[in-house]
């Protein structure tokens, strides 16, 4: 039987959670989630091995949203919060980090300095100096980045369930 295994993307709004899930949704069955798509959120599935499958689901970045998040956090497995790789986003993510620690203690949370083909961005390390959580490049209009957006997000989980991968 196949389990599901959740991890939310938060993050401000135009950090790239959709882009990123566009980037690693299997394309041969896409959106096969159990949330109904409704403003606010999106979801896509990653298939880890025959009887794992990873369900992304973004939650949406404008404040407006923000409410939702908590929902979302529940019952996640991990948490990848996806940030721009400029000093002003960083440091926003920072705070969102802050804002919704209690929800994310005792959860696996990694983040995605995203963007890192802009000049001048950011390097990884730096932003995980400011994030305090384990911090990884990416470029997710790159399609040659899929793999490793992919195993990001395995390694991630590796701890956390068990994967053949
Ligand atoms: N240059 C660049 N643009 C990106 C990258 N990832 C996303 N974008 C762009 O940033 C904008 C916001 O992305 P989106 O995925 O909608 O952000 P979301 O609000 O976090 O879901 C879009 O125009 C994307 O094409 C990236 O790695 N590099
Ligand atoms: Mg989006």
């Amino acid at each position: 039987m196949t389990e599901y295994v959740k991890v939310a993307l938060m993050g401000s709004g135009y950090a790239g959670k959709s882009t990123l899930i566009k980037l690693l949704t299997d394309r041969v069955e896409k959106l096969e989630c159990n949330y109904q798509p409704t403003p606010g959120m999106n979801c896509g599935t990653i298939t880890i091995d025959a009887n794992t499958k990873v369900s992304l689901i973004e939650m949406g970045g404008q404040t407006h949203f923000e409410f939702l998040w908590p929902d979302f956090m529940r019952g996640s497995t991990m948490v990848v919060v996806v940030t721009e790789s400029n000093p002003k986003a960083v440091l926003k993510t920072r705070q969102l980090l802050e804002k919704y620690k209690d929800q994310l203690s005792g959860m696996k949370v990694i983040a995605v300095a995203n963007k890192q083909d802009i000049p001048g961005s950011m390097r990884p390390e730096s932003v995980q100096d400011l994030l305090g959580v384990p911090t990884y490049g990416m470029i997710a209009v790159d399609p040659k980045q899929r793999l490793n957006g992919y195993k990001l997000i395995v390694n991630g989980l590796r701890e956390m369930v068990q994967v053949a991968a």
